[in-house]
């Protein structure tokens, strides 16, 4: 994909960013990482086609690609036209893009979600309430069918339901290295279900899921080791956003929650923690926040950044040794070709806001490379 006739420019200069990095079994082919991004194209079952397949290719010279967040069942799921991972249509659907990115030399993960309360009952199977650690109303919308509606108080799950949870964890897990994929990335991150538990303001449990620190990061530990029961562990990975504000999340003493869960990911051998660091989209040094590099140093694998990073502050963070890995999410979007633009220096697009989440080819993978070309899958 790298064109001869390039010139390096100073963007590569005295950094390692597009350089080779080893990440679990793989070797992949620089420290720039697509993050999951969520464009809501899969049709109404979540099954995904040669559309995703498509996009996924024109982006392959990423060192990885991190798939768009994908439900793990049909409870998972709190936005419309979101892909699943549950069914073998959609594991042999999401075939074609394994193959189309292992044909251009890519490597990809596949992100497992549950939104848990983050959904409306027009979602939901039968009309069902989401489920939760709690009956705790989040404040926001889900996006339906109808389009935007408030959230609504969520069914908090008995404590004899967890463990089918986990399961469809597991389940989810063995479909997506099924359907080819590299390994999987456990979203615990923005709100959704697993950071429901770890965090106070949305568990309010007294089982053995809620209350003490080892309570609430129970469920977490539980999946991981389904999950890695499938994969082994150097493929797996995990996202967290320790402080974050959104899907109306928090805590009100997240360090000791997030270093008491690295304490117990180390032994599964995970390949990387993923952390957004500070708000979503928003802050990277939110008030009352503490140190994340306190993670990094807490952890037995390898430190993928995310937040805001341009190339500037990803040269900084690898030369400061703050991250392994530099998770870029936007720019991808209207830059299929952005590994190969930051290295020689080109100028970024700007991707068209109206087409990110729902709709067909428009916006998705008709955005031309630098050299003006729209490459096919
Ligand atoms: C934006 C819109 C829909 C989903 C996340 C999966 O925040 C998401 C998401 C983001 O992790």
């Amino acid at each position: 994909m790298a064109s001869e006739t390039v010139t390096p420019a100073s963007a590569v200069a005295g950094t390692d960013l597009f350089n080779p990095v080893a990440l679990g079994p793989y070797t992949l082919a620089n420290r720039i990482v697509m993050a999951p991004l969520t464009r809501s194209r899969a049709d109404e079952n979540g099954v995904p086609g040669e559309l995703q397949a498509t996009y996924y290719a024109q982006r392959a010279s990423a060192g990885l690609l991190i798939a768009e967040a994908t439900n793990i069942s049909p409870t998972a799921k709190g936005y419309v036209l979101t892909p699943g991972i549950w069914t073998a249509e959609q594991a042999e659907e999401w075939k074609l893009t394994t193959k189309a990115v292992h044909d251009k030399g890519g490597r990809i993960f596949l992100q497992l979600w549950h939104v848990g309360r983050i959904s409306h009952p027009d979602i939901q199977p039968g009309g069902a309430l989401p489920v939760a650690p709690s009956a705790v109303r989040p404040e926001g919308q889900a996006f339906t069918n109808e389009g935007f509606k408030p959230h609504v108080t969520p069914r908090a799950l008995e404590t004899d339901e967890i463990p089918g949870i986990v399961a469809d964890y597991a389940h989810a897990a063995q479909l997506a290295k099924d359907a080819g994929f590299d390994g999987v990335e456990i979203h615990a991150a923005n709100g959704y279900l697993l950071q429901q538990f770890l965090a106070d303001k949305s568990n309010k449990r007294t089982d053995r899921y809620g209350g003490s620190i080892e309570n609430r990061t129970r469920i977490v530990v539980e999946v991981t080791e389904a999950v890695t029961k499938v994969w082994g562990g150097d493929r797996v990975g995990i996202r967290l956003s320790p402080l974050t504000t959104f899907g109306d999340t928090g805590d009100s003493n997240p360090e000791p929650v997030y270093l008491s869960l690295i304490d117990q990911l180390n032994p599964f051998g995970l390949a990387y923690i993923h952390v957004i660091e500070g708000d979503t989209g928003g802050t990277r040094t939110p008030e009352g926040g503490f140190d994340l590099q306190k993670l990094r140093k807490a952890f037995n694998g390898a430190y993928i950044a995310n937040n805001g990073y341009d190339l500037d502050l990803a040269r900084e963070a690898r030369r400061e040794n703050l991250a392994d890995l530099i998770c870029f999410g936007r720019p991808f979007i209207a830059n299929p070709d952005l590994v190969e633009r930051l290295r020689d220096g080109a100028p970024l697009a700007e991707g068209d806001q109206a087409t990110f989440y729902g709709g067909g080819a428009g916006g998705y993978v008709d955005y031309p490379r630098w050299d003006g070309t729209v490459t096919a899958a």
